[in-house]
């Protein structure tokens, strides 16, 4: 079984659509292993983000992460990392697919409503910057 790190992020959780955005998850099959509610630092921005620190968008992507509280969980199941990517669809809402999350919720490119790992690699590294293992029960 597959795990993926998964945020509501700051503009989703703020207009409300966290229940939504999760039910999407539950009912596609996959079992929420970790979940809380939390606001970002700017350490953790930085962490999380560190692929992208010094890109033209960073300083504003820094800002509008810690601005308010997020959804962090962690989803379990089978393909979960590129389903989930899927669910989500592509990073610009405008280019998102019918149907997607980001295509229902997310404003910009930048306030894109959800984040979720994309390869194995990157779901373990992010998985362990927003949980320890006595709070993933899988
Ligand atoms: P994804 O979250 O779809 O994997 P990445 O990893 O390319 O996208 O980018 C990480 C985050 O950086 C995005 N979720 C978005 O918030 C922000 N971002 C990426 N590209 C842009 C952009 N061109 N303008 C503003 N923000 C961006």
């Amino acid at each position: 079984m597959e795990k993926t790190l998964v945020l509501i992020k700051p503009d989703a959780y703020t207009k409300g659509h966290s229940g939504d955005i999760i039910k999407i998850y539950e009912k596609e099959g996959f079992r929420i292993v970790a979940m809380k509610l939390m606001k970002m630092t700017k350490n953790l921005a930085q962490k999380h983000y560190v692929e992208h620190i010094g890109r033209p968008y960073y300083e504003e992507l820094e800002e509008f992460m810690t601005s308010a509280p997020l959804v962090a969980m962690v989803l379990e199941g089978e393909d979960v990392i590129a389903r989930v990517r899927k669910l989500n669809g592509k990073t610009n809402p405008a280019e998102a697919e019918e149907g997607t999350i980001r295509k229902l919720y997310a404003e910009s490119a930048g306030r894109n409503a959800v984040h979720a790992s994309d390869s194995p690699e990157s779901a373990a590294r992010e998985i362990h910057i927003f949980f320890n293992e006595t709070e993933i029960y899988d």
